[in-house]
């Protein structure tokens, strides 16, 4: 059996927490991340019949049954994960009936997968139907984003023509645009059944006030997708008190979209 430390998938989520600590996405505990493991690469390094713990989930993900994932521990912070990735992050396996996850590494100390686990599952098992392909949940804190749902109308098409405006590369990173939820308490089934129903038309979900969702096939994808609308974001804050003199038109971002092949979100642009 190989060292479970040296696995690439435990190196690129250490590597990634610690860049989202840096970035000031996760201050304290905040932020979580789910990445979907291949049973194969799993039994590299661990014994799969081997389960330490059961640990219920309070809902039903039967589409994820038998499905692995790395995930980050409740309470858990960023930008300790590189310094004991066995407390802060642990790999389970969703039960035959979708409503428990099986621990088979990790969590040391009696820890438990993240508060958000239910926004996690669910969007997995909308973003794989919407793309196969799809390994990464992840949710953060971005400074800037936050900021603009204090003044920005909370109207996802507004919103997403406002972020797609701001810079010329975000259309072309997320044509898909970004789904928006009202302010809500977090940690919840409502919360996460919320944030699963936008996943299937956007991998951006910004929850209003607090912080943001993003899905990808790698983790350098999902953080990418947050990147580009948090640098979008603070292009709006800096220049929403000015009297604007050059913008990027509708007639712009269409030529963008027809011209790279961009399935952008139906009705968004102006005809
Ligand atoms: O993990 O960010 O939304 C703490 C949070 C809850
Ligand atoms: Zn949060």
């Amino acid at each position: 059996m190989k060292n479970i430390l040296e696995a690439p998938f435990i190196i690129e989520t250490i590597r990634t927490t610690a860049n989202m600590y840096a970035l000031g996405w996760d201050e304290r505990n905040s932020g979580n991340i789910s990445l979907l493991l291949d049973e194969t690469e799993v039994r590299e390094y661990l014994d799969i019949t081997n389960v330490l713990r059961v640990l219920p989930t309070g809902f039903s993900t039967e589409s994820l049954a038998g499905k692995y994932f790395l995930v980050t521990a409740t309470g858990s912070y960023f930008r300790n994960v590189q310094f004991d990735p066995a407390a802060n992050l642990g790999i389970v396996r969703i039960s035959e009936d979708g409503c428990s996850a099986e621990l088979l590494w990790g969590f040391e100390g009696g820890g438990r997968f993240t508060s958000e686990f239910p926004a996690h599952m669910m969007s997995h098992a909308v973003r794989l139907a919407a793309d196969p392909e799809n390994r990464v949940i992840m949710h953060c804190h971005p400074n800037d984003l936050i900021a603009m749902t204090h003044v920005h109308e909370l109207d996802e098409r507004a919103f997403t023509r406002t972020l797609w405006k701001m810079c010329t590369e975000s259309i072309m990173v997320f044509p898909d645009g970004v789904g928006l939820l009202p302010w809500m308490p977090c940690g919840t089934v409502e919360i996460g059944e919320a944030t699963a129903e936008k996943m299937s038309r956007s991998r951006l979900i910004i929850w209003a006030l607090h912080g943001i969702y993003g899905a990808g096939r790698t983790l350098d994808e999902a953080c990418g997708l947050i990147e580009t609308a948090d640098k979008a974001a603070n292009v709006y804050l800096k220049i929403a008190h000015f009297p604007v003199h050059n913008s990027i038109t509708d007639p712009m971002l269409r030529m963008l979209a027809s011209g790279l092949g961009l399935n952008v979100r139906e009705g968004y642009l102006e005809e």
